[in-house]
């Protein structure tokens, strides 16, 4: 990375005494004033930051994670060159919520409203509000955010057609290039800051999550028309052959084809590199692999001998060696700060028959953690974690730390020098040592969330009662609810099978104590 030390700079400012000298300083002044670049080359010392946030992903869908019917090369290089945690998680066990909690540093729990969202929800993060973009772009970042979003769009009856907005851009994003929710909700168009892309004003989008609009066809009325059929839900509009949650009319020229969907993401993430390899740049490329619809391109189709799902982490993972070529690419590797990590946990069938379940065949998505997405089970929010900076941080490394995405708030703040106002990032603690792998020591404590929330503290987890089912019937996850408190010794029981809770009343009480404190702060971060 080319930089202009900061000292060579102090050098030429001291006063000068001869006129030719004089004149000397005055030229450099104004290059300087002329060009930001030697402003830029100073700043360049701040490393860039690339998160990969992939959706659904398993702690067990990596081979750096043991995975072994699955081979995840690019992904695994991450893990080599840099430090894999065992103990990480997302902040809930879906995706709207983990996200909500990512970008403010808030438990989402604390608010009503941040539940998985419909397609048309409005905007549910205050504009104006600290958030980790904002903080970034205040020291100096150039911003983006390419592909899923799901934290809704717009202040409430949005019109696709015009300008939507509030979204990132209010938010402190630069460049925002959006799947609006989810690949298997409406509408299935790709928004670019302001705009949908591709939209012919002759057909104009509507968007309802209440009822159908006439005329359309419909996954639960018109079944031969789909080429991938829902197993659960997921019976409404049809795009691209796909029955999706909600309904859509118009737009035509607009709707994005799955196939394409890895392929146009990340050419966007990699122009955002390329557009912005001379400054800091800050890029949360938010893929929608391995969410469903799982309908990988040709080219990954087929190939894993997993049906779709294994297809798609061979495309997740490619998608990774495209981010990591470009910045070999260009040079800036060393500098560049990569996280990869998941929004939550693994799921298997998740609405579409797409003989996920059949050809699992001894794969293990969550690999030795128990449930998975929605659930109380550490397979809900222990996820893939890997940081790779070949500037700062060991390569080759293990790190079994207690680290959550919400941490990345208050850690990146503190590697970038941003001092955080007082209301900011509540929930967000600055573990930046542990995230490099010079330390051990993470939180002292997490607050997990899904159907109920648990307290992590030490080899102890404590899950509140809660009243909903054990078992979610249509995507076979064992969720860990129970009326009655659980506790388990991660240590000796990292499978949870266990609940010690009856031999330890003194712990259950002190946790659940903890817990109802914390539900009552409005901020945990000290
Ligand atoms: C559920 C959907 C599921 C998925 C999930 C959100 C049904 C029956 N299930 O409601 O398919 O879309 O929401 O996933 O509709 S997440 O990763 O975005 O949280
Ligand atoms: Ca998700």
């Amino acid at each position: 990375m080319p930089v202009l030390p900061l000292e060579y700079a102090a050098e030429e400012m001291k006063p000068c005494r001869s006129r030719s000298a004089l004149m000397e300083r005055r030229s450099f002044l104004a290059a300087l004033a002329s060009a930001p670049a030697v402003l830029r080359a100073a700043q360049q010392r701040l490393p860039n930051i690339v998160l990969i946030y992939a959706d659904d992903l398993g702690y067990g869908d990596v081979s750096a994670n043991g995975a072994r019917r699955i081979r995840t090369p690019h992904i695994d290089r991450l893990a080599r060159e840099g430090v894999r945690f065992t103990h990480a998680h997302s902040p809930s066990a879906t995706c709207t919520p983990s996200r909500y909690a990512l970008l403010t540093g808030e438990y989402a729990w604390r608010r009503p409203g941040t539940g998985v969202l419909p397609g048309d929800a409005k905007l549910i993060i205050d504009p104006g509000r600290p958030t980790l973009p904002a903080m970034l772009h205040e020291r100096g970042y150039r911003t983006g955010v390419v592909g899923k979003w799901h934290l809704g769009l717009g202040s409430g009856d949005l019109d696709w057609n015009g300008e939507i907005r509030p979204g990132p851009l209010e938010l402190g994003f630069d460049y925002a290039f959006l799947i609006p929710a989810t690949g298997d909700r409406v509408p299935c168009v790709y928004v670019e800051n302001h705009r949908v892309v591709g939209l012919d004003p002759a057909d104009l989008i509507r968007v309802s999550f209440k009822e159908p609009f006439p005329g359309e066809p419909l996954g639960s009325t018109h079944p031969q028309l789909l080429r991938m059929h829902p197993s659960h839900g997921h019976d409404m509009a049809i795009v691209n052959g796909i029955s999706r949650i909600g309904y859509m009319t118009g737009g035509r020229k607009a709707l994005w084809k799955d196939e394409d969907m890895a392929d146009v993401i990340t050419g966007k993430a990699l122009q955002f590199l390329e557009r912005h390899r001379q400054e800091p740049f800050f890029l949360y490329f938010s893929t929608h692999d391995i969410h469903v619809p799982r309908v990988p391109h040709p080219r990954f189709a087929g190939r894993s001998g997993m049906g779709p799902r294994g297809d798609a982490i061979l495309q997740l993972d490619w998608c990774a060696g495209e981010i990591l070529g470009a910045l070999d690419r260009h040079g800036l590797a060393r500098n560049t700060l990569v996280i990869f990590t998941s929004d939550n946990g693994p799921v298997v069938d998740d609405g579409y028959r797409d003989e996920a379940v059949e050809k699992l065949d001894g794969h293990r998505p969550a690999g030795a953690w128990r449930g998975g997405k929605y659930s109380n089970f550490e397979g809900g929010t222990r996820v893939p974690f890997l940081v790779r900076w070949p500037e700062r941080v060991k390569s080759r490394a293990e790190s079994g730390a207690l680290v959550s995405q919400i941490d990345l708030f208050a850690s990146l703040a503190a590697l970038t020098g941003a001092r955080l106002a007082d209301a900011a990032a509540p929930d967000s603690f600055d573990i930046l040592p542990a995230l490099l792998g010079e330390s051990k020591k993470g939180r002292e404590y997490l607050v997990e969330h899904a159907g109920s929330l648990s307290l992590i503290m030490g080899r102890w987890k404590y899950v509140a009662p809660g009243k909903g089912p054990k078992i979610n019937t249509n995507t076979n996850t064992e969720l860990g609810n129970d009326p009655e408190p659980q506790l388990f010794d991660l240590e000796r029981d990292p499978g949870e099978k266990t609940n010690v809770a009856a031999r330890h009343p003194e712990r259950v009480r002190e946790m659940a104590a903890l817990l109802a404190k914390i539900r009552g702060m409005a901020q945990t971060r000290p």
